[in-house]
């Protein structure tokens, strides 16, 4: 078999150690989206907290992007498989939001304008774990990609970061979202695997 090069046929095919089990690497940055794509004049787009008292924090775009933001670059896992690595993003850390709310609520429905929604503990949007992002690749958000602004917690399977986000609710218990009602993980842990309910 001299023909046949070393590292062509005869070396098992391994998957890069900075991928989850199971995922692939993606080239172009693919679009998935479970209803049609809503358009939000920037003069009308807002984002509210609801806290677990009824308390409502509101923040409209210009005063959401005097907020401080963070340039971020990350890599992102959809439970359909593919993974995109290095991906760089600008947006307000969950964080910053979070200095002008009081909650001592553990969980969080995020919100979307077109009625998307999705469960995370709150614990997993703070500490420099979560954004909301605005801008992808130095461009304002594209539509298609969740624009003018979507949430954004890569250390989740992507389905976590709602596009299109418009709030927040906040809860005791924890509820399941869009695909979790559907039969996806509440967590969603790529690192774990935990695509389904049960894994
Ligand atoms: N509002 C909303 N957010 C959403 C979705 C959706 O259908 N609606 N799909 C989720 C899923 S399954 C994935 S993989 C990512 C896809 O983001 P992208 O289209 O920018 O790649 O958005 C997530 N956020
Ligand atoms: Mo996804």
């Amino acid at each position: 078999m001299g023909i046949i090069s070393r590292g062509f046929g005869g070396r098992r095919r391994e998957s890069p150690p900075d991928l989850p089990p199971g995922q692939y690497l993606a080239h172009d940055f693919p679009v998935l989206s479970a209803g049609p794509t809503p358009r939000i004049p920037l003069d009308r787009w807002h984002f509210t907290i609801v806290t677990e008292t009824g308390e409502k924090h509101t923040w409209d775009w210009q005063q959401f992007t005097a907020l401080p933001a963070e340039e971020i670059t990350v890599d992102i896992h959809c439970v359909t498989k593919w993974s995109k690595l290095g991906t760089t993003w600008k947006g307000v850390a969950i964080d910053t939001l979070f200095e002008e709310v009081e909650s001592a609520a553990d969980y969080v429905m995020a919100h979307s304008y077109g009625g998307y929604t999705t469960n995370v503990p709150l614990e997993d949007l703070l500490d420099g774990r979560a954004w909301i992002a605005y801008e992808y690749d130095g461009e304002p958000l594209h539509p298609e990609h969740g624009g003018p602004a979507r949430l954004l917690i890569p250390h989740l399977y992507f389905w976590k970061s709602a596009k299109w986000v418009d709030g927040f609710r906040m809860m005791h218990e924890d509820e399941p979202g869009f695909w979790e009602d559907a039969g996806y993980h509440m967590y969603g842990d790529p690192w774990r695997e935990q695509r389904y309910h049960g894994d």
